[in-house]
């Protein structure tokens, strides 16, 4: 018939999904075969990934997808899991939410100053990026018993194929690589005490990444021979992949548990200015580099949802609809965010500290939210474009929070520019149109976004224009 079939693994923060896309010659459809939860448990020793769980989600998802004619996995960043020199898995994942790398990239600038380290891996100051994480561990008892470090859809691939390798846009993830030789950076590490021995040998895009074992094949019912294919296996990665852009002079906001807002460039922008702002430059597709800047993004809500007992949220978004707009306002870029736990009360407790009115009902909390990111937002897209040199004519959104039409169109209003939203699920496309392509089926990037563009139209938001209103909302929070 001409039409392939590709299984997508898609691993976020708050759930896993297993899709599948059909490619033809000129079509792309997507439909989703299994969603499960990502819930995160805090242990005695801290919190952690389930990570067997979502294993067996994706084992459940292949099976729901039926006959396929290869598997891609992505997934979050930055984490990962060791395994001893049997190969079985030490321990549970540690999530990057877990406290253990506070005040750990103090101790890491005073053998390597920030500024160096900025200008050897391009990647943004955050307490979870993996160089912490396994400076934090370094006298663990895992870490020496270690002999393999799997990145997380590198681990489940692992599960899947019996194979281990480090795919490298989610290898950038690790502040170990250099972003202008795309590969690792080996005098840092030695410097810091890493031994990059750990990762499996680099994956690019597109290379195969062996096959399902003969267990797996049995567990889900699939036919073998069934190939795994590397994709871009950093979910934002694949998503930024996926952007249905059909010109050059766009700007990207992929909203999620994270908002991760920014530009896609030929090479990495180093400057001190740069690092100052908090712009990462992580690789991409096909030799681009992601220059973003990560903001809280949708955790605010999933957060103050979990504290509310989980009321519906489409009655939560109408409600915000009706709250008049930009009373207050927190900074959502700020990493006091980060950890889990009273997210409304903390919320609250940043209004009052900076002498704005305190939300208090849910709807008001939860329009302090979005017009907060719909802020930072801003904030992102006019310092890219000013860090980069770069024109920006319309915003892509793209993931999950493309369903939530209010923080579109208040992203548009913000941005002063036209926002083009969606499609939801770009991580999955963009790791479904790499599987085609590696099998020979679609072009290069700009190809494969108007493929998507052509099948999977965005919705268009035009601002409002209250350019005002946002400027002065923006003074009330701290210069960035
Ligand atoms: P991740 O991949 O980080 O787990 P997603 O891209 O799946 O995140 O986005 C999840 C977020 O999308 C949710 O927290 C929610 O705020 C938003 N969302 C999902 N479905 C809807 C919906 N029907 N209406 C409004 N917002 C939604
Ligand atoms: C989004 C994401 C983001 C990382 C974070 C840890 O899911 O991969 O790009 O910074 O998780």
């Amino acid at each position: 018939t001409g039409v392939h079939t590709y299984a997508a693994v898609d691993l976020g923060a708050s759930s896993g999904r297993v899709m599948v896309g059909r490619v033809g010659a000129d079509s792309l459809e997507l439909g989703e075969a299994h969603r499960f939860p990502n819930r995160p448990v805090r242990l005695a020793e801290g919190l952690r990934w389930d990570v067997l769980a979502l294993y067996g989600g994706v084992l459940d998802g292949l099976r729901a997808a039926g006959p396929v004619d290869s598997v891609g996995l992505d997934g979050w960043g930055v984490d990962y899991g060791l395994l001893d020199a049997d190969g079985a898995l030490l321990g549970n994942p540690v999530h990057y939410r877990d406290a253990r790398t506070e005040g750990v990239a103090e101790k890491v600038w005073a053998t390597v100053p920030a500024a160096r380290l900025y200008a050897a891996t391009g990647v943004q100051y955050a307490p979870f990026n993996t160089l912490y994480q396994l400076v934090a561990a370094r006298s663990s008892v895992q870490l020496a018993q270690a002999r393999r470090l799997l990145l997380i859809p590198d681990l489940l691939s692992y599960w899947l194929t019996g194979e281990q390798g480090t795919e490298l846009t989610n290898a950038s993830t690790t502040q170990l690589i250099d972003p202008r030789t795309r590969t690792w950076s080996y005098a840092l590490a030695e410097r810091l005490g890493v031994d990059l021995g750990l990762f499996g040998p680099l994956r690019r895009p597109g290379d195969p990444a062996g096959v399902l074992r003969p267990e797996v094949l049995r567990e889900t019912g699939l036919a073998g021979p069934v190939p795994v294919t590397a994709v871009g296996s950093h979910d934002t990665a694949s998503a930024v992949a996926a952007v249905p852009a059909t010109g050059e002079r766009f700007a990207y906001i992929c909203t999620g548990t994270w908002s991760l807002a920014g530009l896609e460039l030929a090479a990495p922008v180093l400057t001190e200015e740069s690092r100052a702002a908090n712009f990462t430059n992580e690789l991409g597709l096909d030799g681009t580099v992601r220059y973003l800047r990560n903001i809280m993004g949708l955790w605010l809500l999933q957060e103050c949802q979990r504290v509310w007992g989980g009321p519906d949220l489409e009655t939560l978004l109408r409600e915000a609809g009706a709250v008049p707009s930009l009373r207050s306002v927190v900074d959502a870029g700020d990493a006091a965010f980060l950890a889990p736990g009273r997210m409304p009360e903390r919320i609250a407790a940043a209004c009052r500290a900076s002498g704005q009115p305190v939300p208090t009902t849910r709807a008001e909390v939860t329009r302090c939210i979005l017009d907060s990111l719909a802020l930072a937002h801003r904030r992102a897209v006019e310092d890219a474009r000013r860090l980069a040199d770069r024109p920006v004519d319309v915003v892509h959104l793209v993931g999950g929070g493309t369903r939530n039409a209010l923080l579109c169109q208040l992203t548009a209003d913000a941005c002063g520019l036209p926002v083009m939203a969606g499609p939801a699920e770009a991580a999955a496309l963009g790791n479904v149109l790499v599987q085609a392509r590696a099998h020979g089926l679609v072009g290069d990037l700009a190809e494969m976004r108007r493929l998507i563009s052509r099948t999977q139209p965005p919705v268009r938001y035009e601002p409002r224009g209250d350019d005002a209103r946002w400027r002065a909302a923006e003074a009330r929070l701290a210069p960035r």
